[in-house]
């Protein structure tokens, strides 16, 4: 079933680290070798050995119209034929600003980058540079891609003091992220009262999907806001996967919560390299060059990624579109929940529109790292391996969410609620 998969990945070895070029593809998270993409359409992938499944991956969030959707390959197709980068101004980046504007009312301008990673991390610059403090704080479970400041987790002592997730992180650095609990508001009070005036800003993924899928719980996403505004400390929402995903108006729309820089990537590229750090102009101009604090970068807002990202935005745009994603992705919760219960399996499934998390634990709820970090990640591991070899390809470790693109038919969900009841059944109850 995998064999050119294997012999692909044994060569992929001999050039690459890990085979992989990043690290969450190499399966360690579930064990096995993994599989190598040949191509993909709607919802489906297909691999080098004719393997067909139901994506739940998307390329970790950008494909949520789908994959190949013919809007997103013939403006691909338009801008190739004019030229793939310049290095100069271009009217789509103008474009895709301006749609991003429109989308989020909190946001008056953007800067386009490359990645994730290079927009948390010059959100951090920005705030670093508007307050003139150094500190920020963060959360454990969520990730902003692998910025110095950010590969940091909670230190010993009361007041968390960060310490380098990775050799290569310089200690020193790391001392200047505070790390608190997600949901967890008092320990963010706790550690305002401690550093307030030193606190640059809070960074916080408004749902969390790096974690697996985990909620905020009423008043945590209003209590950073309050107490970051009575600091004069920035609230940056990173919402690189959240973005056009969870609401039209993303997870700030949703919540009903303005930031004062949010962070974007993954959707609104449409699955080609962009990252995107955004808010009101008082902030925003503060940015070279019309500001002192200094970023830059060869690619960003390159064309090909600028039409993705607007072509894919007009598609999400369209009248119901996330009203219809919502209600499938409720649909697969609630089947999957039905499906692991018949067959004797404690599960909790998290979930909100377009994307949702698996927990295999007999906790009535999962809200916090500490709970996630308590669930079966065995049990989730041979339940991954049960559902690909039915055709259904979930994230390969039980830290990241799922996400279900408007490409997945009512059939897709069945389907893969069959292949979960066998799956259930295959693994045991508890
Ligand atoms: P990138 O640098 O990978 O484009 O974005 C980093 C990032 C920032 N913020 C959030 C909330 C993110 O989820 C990410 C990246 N997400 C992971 C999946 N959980 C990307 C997959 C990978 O690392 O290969």
């Amino acid at each position: 079933m995998f064999e050119l998969s294997k012999s692909h990945f044994t060569a992929a070895c001999r050039y690459i680290p890990g085979g992989v070029n990043s690290p969450v593809r190499a399966f360690n998270g579930v064990g096995g070798t993994p599989i190598f993409i040949d191509h993909a359409h709607g919802a489906y992938l297909i691999d080098v050995d004719g393997n067909r499944y139901i994506d739940y991956v998307g390329s970790w969030g950008p494909m949520i119209a789908g994959h190949s959707h013919p809007s997103v390959m013939s403006a691909l197709h338009a801008q190739l034929a004019k030229g793939v980068s310049f290095g100069a101004p271009t009217v789509v980046e103008t474009a895709l600003a301006a749609k991003v504007c429109a989308l989020i009312p909190g946001i008056e301008k953007v800067r386009m980058v490359s990645s994730g990673t290079e927009a948390a991390m010059s959100a951090i610059r920005l705030a670093r540079g508007i307050t003139k403090r150094d500190r920020i704080v963060k959360f454990e479970g969520c990730y902003h891609g692998h910025a110095d400041s950010l590969l940091v987790k909670a230190g010993s002592g009361a007041l968390t003091l960060g310490i380098p997730t990775s050799p290569g992180v310089p200690v020193e650095l790391a001392k200047l992220t505070l790390t608190v609990e997600y949901n967890e508001i008092d320990q963010v009070a706790q550690v305002f009262r401690e550093f307030g005036s030193e606190i640059a800003a809070v960074i916080v993924e408004p749902i969390a999907g790096n974690m697996n899928c985990v909620l905020p719980v009423p008043g945590f996403l209003e209590g950073l806001r309050e107490i970051t505004a009575r600091h004069g400390s920035l609230l940056i929402f990173d919402e690189v996967m959240t973005g056009f995903r969870v609401h039209r108006h993303s997870a700030q729309g949703l919540y009903n919560i303005t930031p004062d820089i949010t962070v974007l990537g993954k959707i609104i590229g449409g699955g080609l390299p962009v990252g995107a750090f955004a808010g009101p102009a008082r902030f925003m101009d503060a940015i070279a060059p019309l500001g002192s604090v200094y970023q830059a970068g060869t690619l960003s807002g390159n064309p090909l990624a600028m039409v993705s990202g607007l072509a894919t935005l007009e598609l999400v745009s369209r009248p119901g579109f996330y009203d219809e994603l919502a209600a499938r992705t409720t649909e697969l919760a609630s089947g999957l929940l039905a499906a692991a219960n018949a067959a004797g399996i404690a599960l909790v499934v998290n979930h909100v529109c377009g994307m949702l998390g698996l927990f295999f634990t007999t906790s009535p709820r999962v809200m916090r790292f500490s709970e996630v970090s308590a669930c079966g990640i065995k049990r989730f591991q041979r339940f991954f391996h049960a559902m690909l070899k039915r055709g259904v390809y979930l994230a390969p470790s039980a830290f990241e969410a799922g996400f279900v693109s408007g490409a997945h038919t009512d059939a897709d969900v069945e389907r893969t609620i069959a292949a979960a009841a066998e799956a259930f059944h295959e693994i045991g109850s508890d």
